[in-house]
């Protein structure tokens, strides 16, 4: 009895967590979990590589359009598929936590601290998720009357944060940074504490995600919780209830906002 995973890059630490978590889960019911990491754009073959290997049900983390997983979902034919990270009106089974909820409310935050000059540091493009915590930032800040003060771009990595703050930095600093994920926000602070910028005292920083190591940042990071581990979880028992032809709770996700030392 076997479960596939097709997941985007595993150098980053949030599908890696959830990995984790699913591997756990699928080896407590009895399930063999093989894993097709996508490397390049092409989702349909990350995917045929674990239809090759005759999973009985499929898990499928990778960034998707709507048309994009309804025609993964064609393509696995009668077998039971999970999207994790699709958008939201695609007409497939989803186990996602909803971006739009976990954005408003790190803009919530920032603005009762009294900010008016937000920073972005956005997620890829391409990725629907990194869009949608976009969009949803922009909404609450118009709410508020505010626009961002810069618009900043990464890829996910610590890396590419670091860089975007290295470029913003002979510029002005808003007074507080929305970033799309806590591994852009490690980054970005270490370029922040490299040019002496004090954190909170002249810019707050709100990450994505609760990674397992974003409470060890220093200062520890204030982030949008999405509980991976509940993720990794929930995902193979909807999963696995749909295999079993049992009825599949719609348990909702919500994420939680987790306010340590960043902020203020
Ligand atoms: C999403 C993470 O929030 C982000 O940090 C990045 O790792 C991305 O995945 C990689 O695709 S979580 C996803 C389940 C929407």
């Amino acid at each position: 009895r076997t479960l596939g995973l097709a997941t985007s890059d595993l150098a980053l630490m949030a599908p890696a967590q959830i990995a984790s978590a699913i591997q756990r889960r699928a080896a407590a019911a009895g399930y063999h979990l093989v894993i097709a990491m996508q490397s390049g754009n092409d989702a349909a073959a990350t995917i045929n590589e674990l239809l090759a290997q005759r999973v009985d049900g499929l898990l499928i983390n990778l960034p998707l359009q709507a048309e994009e997983a309804q025609q993964i979902q064609a393509l696995c034919a009668a077998k039971p598929v999970l999207f994790l990270d699709v958008e939201p009106q695609a007409a497939v089974a989803q186990c996602q936590y909803p971006n739009h909820h976990g954005a408003r409310a790190a803009v919530e935050h920032l603005v009762a601290l009294g900010h008016r000059q937000i920073g972005l540091l956005n997620g890829p493009e391409r990725s629907v998720s990194a869009r949608q915590r976009e969009a949803a930032w922009h909404q609450a800040l118009a709410d508020h009357q505010l626009t961002p003060h810069c618009s900043l771009r990464g890829d996910w990595s610590a890396q590419s944060g670091y860089q975007a703050l290295l470029a913003q930095l002979p510029n002005a600093l808003p007074q507080a940074l929305l970033v799309a994920n806590d591994q852009m926000a490690l980054g970005a602070m270490r370029a922040l504490h490299q040019h002496g910028v004090a954190i909170p005292g002249q810019i707050s920083v709100i990450g994505y995600d609760d990674t397992a190591e974003s409470a060890w940042y220093q200062p520890p990071l204030t982030t949008v919780r999405q509980d991976l581990q509940q993720l990794g979880v929930l995902s193979v028992e909807q999963l696995l209830a749909r295999l079993q032809g049992e009825s599949v709770s719609d348990e909702a996700l919500e994420t939680t906002l987790v306010i340590r030392e960043t902020t203020a």
